[in-house]
């Protein structure tokens, strides 16, 4: 039987139990996704967490935007994690590992030199929308506009690497769903880091419930190139193995050029750029990403033209497209709903294809379901024209808390808890869905 969704008393038990574990991974200045399993600033964990806060503390979802904010480099990037002035290698790959004091657009806090997909944008206006004081948040969106601006100019001028009108992701991570099986016909190439390195990742975590050890050392060889080209964009094509179109990104960045585009306007300021940028996304998820024998979107080496095969969750993310012709939306919500998704399990929206031999429900973003991608996948099913969809999605995730927690993720056929416990996001997004 579908999800119902939960009753005053078990929303208001929720609500409060979110706001206790936000509260508890706040650091003063940021929250962390997790106080065991990661104990820095993410990039886009902060923006999902300041779309919860923004519905019960205007004041440090602002803070948690614009800390982060404080941390992009000259060029606009905005790296995926922010360590400040720790020297705290308990994560690994730690500051010492990215060396972004070496490099001169860097910025005097340690980063990571890598990025994570676009949220921002949808955050700092979901942040002003909710906002009591109407003038305060106008200042918000003032300071904010001209970095979250900067941010997405550099996705879409230095990670466009031919034109095409899509931003490519040049390591796993970047594209926040680490082990997708999205990336394995593109990491065959890189089973070896250059250097040792000892995984710090499974002390609060099951070893199978998190990346495989050639996974992981694929990560590090990776970065390890990028870190050794200077984070240089422009000699990825030359000297980097991997440089890849993820359908989940460009969507997210498409949504986030149509928010700047509001953005602007609720300044005063020409929407236009940002509306013609988000249509040249569209055109490209529709050229080079739109599977029409699978009835998806998939991934795309830039460098080869060569797609994946894979259908995950990250395939539905171009629902956030207001663009996507009648037929493709209509083929990609029969997909959503079929046996392989949504249809297959109790709990969905699994991240892959349950009848794929190599899904694993317990593995990280190789089958469980989680909570970010359940919410991204709620506002395109409203943007699609489907509240049932949504409604479906969200009291499902709302059971998922309710009865296992805020976990980092979950299995999509018996409902249970995974990953890290206490998770930041998972709380901050069930309080959006709550309201
Ligand atoms: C890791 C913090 C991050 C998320 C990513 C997720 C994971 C880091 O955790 O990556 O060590 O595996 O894949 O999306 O931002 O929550």
């Amino acid at each position: 039987p579908p999800a119902m969704r939960p009753g005053p008393d078990e929303r208001r038990r929720l609500a409060e139990a979110a706001v206790a574990t936000l509260a508890g991974n706040w650091t003063g200045a940021a929250t962390l996704p997790s106080r065991t399993q990661y104990p820095h600033q993410w990039s886009w964990d902060s923006a999902f967490i300041a779309i919860g806060l923004a519905r019960v503390d205007q004041d440090r979802a602002q803070r948690e935007l614009l800390g982060l904010l404080r941390a992009q480099w000259d060029t606009g990037r905005l790296p995926h994690i922010v360590y400040g002035d720790t020297e705290d290698e308990s994560y690994f790959p730690g500051p010492g590992f990215w060396d972004s004091r070496g490099v001169p657009d860097a910025p005097a806090v340690r980063t990571s030199g890598i990025v994570q997909p676009p949220v921002h944008a949808r955050a700092a206006l979901t942040v002003c929308t909710r906002a009591g004081d109407e003038a305060a948040a106008l200042r918000f969106l003032a300071e904010a506009y001209p970095k979250l601006a900067a941010q997405h100019r550099y996705l879409l001028e230095r990670r466009d690497l031919d034109g095409g009108g899509l931003a490519c992701i040049v390591h796993p991570w970047e594209s926040g769903t680490d082990n997708s099986p999205a990336w394995d016909p593109f990491l065959t190439r890189f089973t070896e880091a250059r250097s040792l390195f000892v995984r710090q990742d499974m002390v609060h975590v099951p070893a199978d419930e998190r990346p495989s050890d050639a996974d992981y050392s694929a990560y590090i060889a990776l970065a390890e190139s990028y870190r050794d080209i200077g984070y240089d964009d422009l000699k990825l094509l030359d000297k980097h193995g991997f440089t890849v179109e993820d359908p989940l990104f460009n969507a997210i960045l498409l949504d986030g050029e149509l928010c700047l585009a509001e953005i602007a306007r609720r300044l005063g300021r020409d929407p236009g750029p940002h509306l013609r940028s988000a249509r040249a996304v569209h055109r490209g998820l529709m050229e080079r990403l739109w599977d029409d024998e699978r009835g998806t979107f998939v991934a795309r080496d830039v460098r080869t033209g060569v797609r994946g095969t894979a259908a995950t969750v990250s395939g539905f993310a171009p629902l956030l497209d207001p663009w996507l012709p009648a037929d493709v939306r209509d083929r990609l919500v029969g997909l959503l709903l079929s046996p392989a998704f949504m249809g297959g399990c109790g709990h969905p929206v699994p991240t892959y294809d349950l009848r794929e031999p190599n899904f694993d429900r317990r593995r990280y973003w190789r089958g469980p379901t989680w909570v970010n991608t359940n919410w991204l996948l709620w506002v395109g099913a409203l943007r699609a024209g489907r509240p049932d969809i949504a409604r479906t999605i969200s009291a499902s995730t709302l059971g998922l808390v309710g009865r296992s927690g805020f976990r980092e993720y979950f299995d999509p056929v018996d409902g249970g808890g995974r990953g890290a416990c206490d998770f930041s996001w998972s709380a901050a997004l069930a309080l959006d869905m709550l309201a």
